[in-house]
């Protein structure tokens, strides 16, 4: 590709599955076993919150053993040397896209390895080790918890989000389920503001029909060849 199209790309967890991070959904994935209402919502912090945050700290463990495969790295490549308008809206709490050198880039459901003041709002690099409730610098209150989005809050950066969709000329939707909103609904937006879509998935999403293209099979295989 070498034009100066206006370019979204929205990832989900299907893009690190290649490099041993578990997907949410099906088998094998982070959820089986697990009723998602008791970790990942702001209810399920409260009530038990040495267990929300046993799950955020296994998975920022995690991250040490893993690093982004071909897909990370043909996004970053695309994204420095893409001449037009270029934003990764990622899904993914793993920082995979920017070890592979991805500068245009949002976390939308949050970072595991930032913190998250309940009390004040500010958002803090976490480091380990840092009990439930741990005091915020800023404001001296009992309140950090891990930086992720959950069921029922609002996802980071939607101004922002929004005003790419308006004006993208194409949508990348990159291994995702399309199972959550608002992300899910990106594609009709951006089919609404007339974008081409492509949807590169393992398998179709739930929102697959809403894309005039799609291709599927592995992210490492995948976004490569798209983007060479
Ligand atoms: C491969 C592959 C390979 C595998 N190669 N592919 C209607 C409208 C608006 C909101 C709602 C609505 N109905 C309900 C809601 C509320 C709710 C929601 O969507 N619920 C659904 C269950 C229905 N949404 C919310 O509460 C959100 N907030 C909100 O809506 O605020 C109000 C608002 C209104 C209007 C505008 C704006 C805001 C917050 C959602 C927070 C999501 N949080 C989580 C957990 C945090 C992060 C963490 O713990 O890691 O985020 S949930 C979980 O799902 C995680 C993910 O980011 C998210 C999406 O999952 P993802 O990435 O798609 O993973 P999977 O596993 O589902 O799919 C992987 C895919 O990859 C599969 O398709 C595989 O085939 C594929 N794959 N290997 C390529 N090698």
């Amino acid at each position: 590709m070498n034009d100066e199209r206006s370019i979204m790309i929205l990832t989900g967890a299907g893009i690190s599955a290649e490099s041993g991070l578990a997907t949410f959904r099906g088998p094998g994935g982070l959820w089986e076993g697990h009723r998602v209402e008791d970790i990942c919502t702001p209810g399920a912090l409260a009530a038990d919150p040495a267990l929300v945050h046993r799950f955020y700290d296994l998975r920022r463990a995690a991250l040490a053993d893993v690093a982004p495969n071909a897909a990370h790295q043909a996004l970053a490549r695309l994204d420095a040397g893409w001449p037009g308008a270029l934003l990764i809206v990622t899904q993914n709490v793993d920082d995979l896209h920017e070890r592979a050198g991805a500068k245009r880039l949002l976390h939308m459901h949050g970072e595991l390895r930032s913190a998250l003041c309940a009390a004040c709002g500010d958002r803090v690099s976490w480091c380990d080790p840092l009990p439930p409730g741990a005091p915020c610098g800023a404001c001296r209150e009992p309140a950090l918890r891990p930086d992720i989005v959950f069921f029922g809050e609002m996802p980071y950066h939607m101004e922002r989000i929004e005003e790419a969709l308006s004006r993208c000329d194409l949508f990348v939707s990159i291994g995702t389920s399309g199972a959550v909103y608002p992300a899910a609904g990106f594609v009709q937006l951006a089919r609404h503001y007339g974008a081409e879509t492509l949807e590169l998935n393992l398998e179709p999403s739930a929102g697959s029909d809403w894309f005039a293209e799609s291709r599927f099979g592995p992210a490492s295989a995948l976004v490569p060849a798209w983007v060479d």
